[in-house]
């Protein structure tokens, strides 16, 4: 346990927690609700390491206001939920569903009755699988689509939303479900998924213009960064760091700050239309950052077809995913953006940031997570460095509020300050929640609760 006192941070800074739809909600086939590409390919044998599903997940559809109890005690200021597009529009075309529209309503009035700021992402990787039979993201489509879909959500929500994102990871989206296929849709282009990139930064920018259109709320998008590690010394492992940190971390951020895409990344430019990278450089008004991990990159093997080799990052303990625990590259990343974006960076949120662990109940039904409260603790101090740094740091989200349905890991993982237990649906705080929950309150001045 952490004995030092924890860090004080701005007022105002926010404290919040994140989740997404398909990995908690369940109710897939209630209230119209249309299929996704993750229904599909949870559904298709092989693909998810338990074989499970998120047909039920957390079953968050029919006890959300038990989950906006747990943030309420949880003191948070900000809960970060996504929106399941088939959901409001089942086919990804053509009107609202009202029934899907309503569920979010009542979330919103129930976490603004209870106290806690919504934050809503547009994407959470859920697309419908119309829209993916017709092409997904490879399709320019797509971007008109998902504009169409945030202007639908906004008309209903936009007066009461505190902070708009419209993607959540495209790098991961594009890498995992068009690159290499670990994630739905499943497929396997590499290189070739590059359309999937572009398409998805012009949906951004349409959405932002149709979230301006409906709110004054401000807006954001969830980028997924790793700090690039060079393991080794020659001129082509540093080549082969800035080919992985041109791909990861400036592929999604060059074009929205205006710099349009970094040398090289886009195979096929010819997806790039007039007028397509003004859009996407519109101004949004926060940057959110998940950060999980530094990357090793060095050069590739002699006939490698990828301009770099991955390599673990070693001398960090490690979460139940092996990924390596390190503060410090929050802080390096977060210097990392300063330095590279100056005065073209928005103020940024911390939108995930989070370690699964293997936590059960013990013997008196607790679950103790001691790795978690070190993890959280060493991150926050992550940011506190990062803003004596001078970087504007404004919030900070844990991935996640409970454990949930970790893709294609399946139930495997546990990302939560509260445990699930999957057979019962029972939520146990575990105690890194009471542990935030203080540090929360201590931050803010206020008492221990
Ligand atoms: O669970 C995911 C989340 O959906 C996106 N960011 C990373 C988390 C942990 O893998």
């Amino acid at each position: 346990m952490p004995t030092a006192p924890p860090p004080q941070f701005p007022a105002g800074f926010r404290w919040g927690v994140s989740t997404s739809a398909y990995q908690i909600e369940g109710a897939v086939a209630e209230d119209g609700r249309g299929t996704s590409i993750w229904d599909t390919f949870a559904h298709s044998p092989g693909r998810v390491a338990d074989g499970s599903t998120g047909d039920v997940a957390c079953d968050h559809y029919h006890r959300h206001r038990e989950d906006v109890a747990l943030l309420a005690g949880l003191g948070v200021t900000a809960y970060r939920f996504s929106v399941a597009w088939p959901r409001i529009q089942p086919a990804g075309t053509g009107p609202a569903n009202p029934a899907g529209l309503d569920f979010y309503d009542r979330l919103v009035d129930d976490l603004l009755a209870a106290g806690v700021d919504p934050v809503a992402t547009l994407y959470h990787w859920d697309l419908p699988q119309p829209l993916e039979d017709a092409g997904g993201w490879l399709a320019r489509d797509a971007a008109e689509r998902f504009a169409a879909y945030a202007d639908l959500v906004a008309a209903r929500l936009g007066d009461r939303v505190k902070l708009w994102i419209t993607l959540n990871e495209p790098f991961v989206h594009m890498s995992l479900g068009y690159g290499t296929g670990e994630h739905a849709p499943g497929r396997t282009l590499l290189f070739d998924a590059f359309p999937v990139a572009h398409h998805q930064l012009l949906g951004h920018g349409l959405a932002v213009a149709a979230l301006r259109a409906r709110t004054a709320g401000p807006v954001a998008i969830a980028n997924n960064y790793s700090p690039v590690r060079v393991l080794g010394d020659t001129d082509a492992d540093r080549a082969a760091g800035a080919a992985y940190e041109a791909l990861h971390n400036r592929l999604f951020t060059d074009p929205l700050l205006g710099r349009g895409y970094p040398d090289g990344t886009l195979a096929d430019p010819s997806v790039v239309r007039d007028g397509d990278l003004a859009t996407i450089a519109a101004p949004i008004d926060v940057l959110g950052v998940n950060y999980y991990n530094p990357t090793g990159v060095r050069a590739p093997a002699e006939g490698s077809p990828l301009p770099f080799e991955l390599a673990p990052v070693e001398g960090y303990p490690r979460t139940a995913f092996d990924w390596p625990v390190a503060p410090d590259g929050l802080r390096e990343l977060l210097g990392w953006l300063r330095g590279t974006y100056g005065d073209a960076l928005p103020p940024v949120e911390i939108t995930e940031s989070g370690c699964a662990y293997d936590d059960r109940p013990g013997p008196d039904g607790r679950v103790h997570d001691p790795e978690r409260i070190a993890y959280l603790d060493g991150h926050l101090r992550a940011v506190r460095a990062a803003l004596d740094d001078g970087v504007d740091v404004r919030g900070y989200f844990v991935w996640s509020l409970l454990d949930n349905w970790e893709w294609a890991e399946g139930f495997t993982k546990r990302f939560g300050l509260v445990h699930v237990d999957y057979a019962t649906q029972a939520r146990t705080p575990k105690s890194s929640y009471a542990w935030l929950r203080d540090t929360i309150a201590a931050t803010r001045g206020e008492p221990a609760r």
